[in-house]
């Protein structure tokens, strides 16, 4: 089924959606969301993560780590990070504290230096900055319809090699050598090596999206050279802002995501003020490429 025939499926709940960006994100009101939300209402959460591709609610203060959990199991299958420890008294979340270094400034796609990487993160704002903060989406579907034909038949055939083991200050070069080599070694405790074919089709959707993001260590069969150019031409298109859609937070919001045709970057524009949230990331599927072959994990230790 196309996307716009699941996003005119009869749903017996009726969302109160307001889109924001032209091609990706919306706001969803008048949903207090929990473990106890009926299937249908659920159903059609769903419907609108598949055609927006980023959700947000506002106002879920309620939520501690505890529901956040629970709320997310409705959407899919919890699982935790591959190296980083969750919080504690929960199973799955992960936290993200800007006072601790832990400032995603640069875009990627959640955790695709494995095989079957998280279809969707669910993330909740503990405390949100005064001022700066923000977290930008961008839509990776979009991003390949974009490109000019040609383009898009050298996508359809290229793989890339993503691995958690990348040079950790070329992306943070404001946090200090101490903190990052400390942040490296968990994050880095079990190296990961995947290959992923460039071009992912959506297994709902059956859209076809760019699947790159700074995992990414090479385009296989290039050199250093013709790789770096080959992904930073792809990825430009991912980030055009005609792609995106930017959040400004307030503390209690949740934003829903679809990680398989989305890329994200948390702006690090917020000095010393406080900025944490917490994520609950769900099981995803092995990707298929546009040839029907899967990605595979080449190394793992
Ligand atoms: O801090 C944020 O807004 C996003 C952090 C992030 O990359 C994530 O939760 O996956
Ligand atoms: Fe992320």
């Amino acid at each position: 089924m196309s996307t716009a025939a699941l996003a005119t499926a009869p749903h017996t709940v009726h969302l109160d959606i307001h889109p924001i960006g032209g091609r990706i994100g919306a706001e969803i009101r008048d949903v207090k969301l929990s473990a106890d939300l009926d299937p249908d209402t659920i159903d059609a959460i769903q419907a609108a993560l598949l055609q927006y591709k980023v959700i947000f609610f506002r106002q879920q203060q309620h939520l501690d780590d505890q529901q956040q959990e629970t709320f997310a199991t409705l959407l899919g299958e919890p699982v935790a990070h591959p190296t980083v420890p969750v919080v504690d008294g929960t199973h799955y979340v992960l936290e993200l504290d800007g006072a601790q270094g832990q400032r995603a400034s640069s875009w990627h796609t959640d955790v695709t230096f494995v095989d079957a990487y998280p279809k969707a993160s669910v993330l909740r704002s503990v405390v949100a900055p005064a001022s700066g903060g923000d977290t930008v989406w961008a839509n990776t579907a979009s991003a390949y319809a974009g490109l000019p034909p040609a383009l898009q038949e050298l996508a359809d055939q290229l793989w890339a090699v993503h691995s958690n083991d990348y040079d950790y200050s070329v992306i943070r070069p404001d946090v200090s050598a101490d903190k990052l080599e400390r942040y490296r070694k968990v994050f880095t405790s079990t190296v990961y090596e995947t290959e992923h074919p460039v071009v992912r089709v959506h297994p709902l959707s059956g859209e076809r999206a760019l699947q790159l993001g700074h995992f990414v260590k090479r385009i296989k069969g290039y050199s250093t050279s013709d790789s770096a150019h080959l992904f930073s031409l792809l990825q430009s298109h991912v980030t055009r802002l005609e792609n995106t859609v930017r959040w400004r937070w307030q503390a209690g919001d949740v934003a829903i995501w679809d990680n398989r045709a989305t890329q994200h970057y948390a702006v690090d524009d917020y000095g010393t003020q406080d900025r944490v949230v917490r994520r609950v990331t769900l099981a995803g599927e092995v990707p298929v490429g546009v040839d029907g072959q899967l990605s595979r994990t080449i190394r793992k230790g």
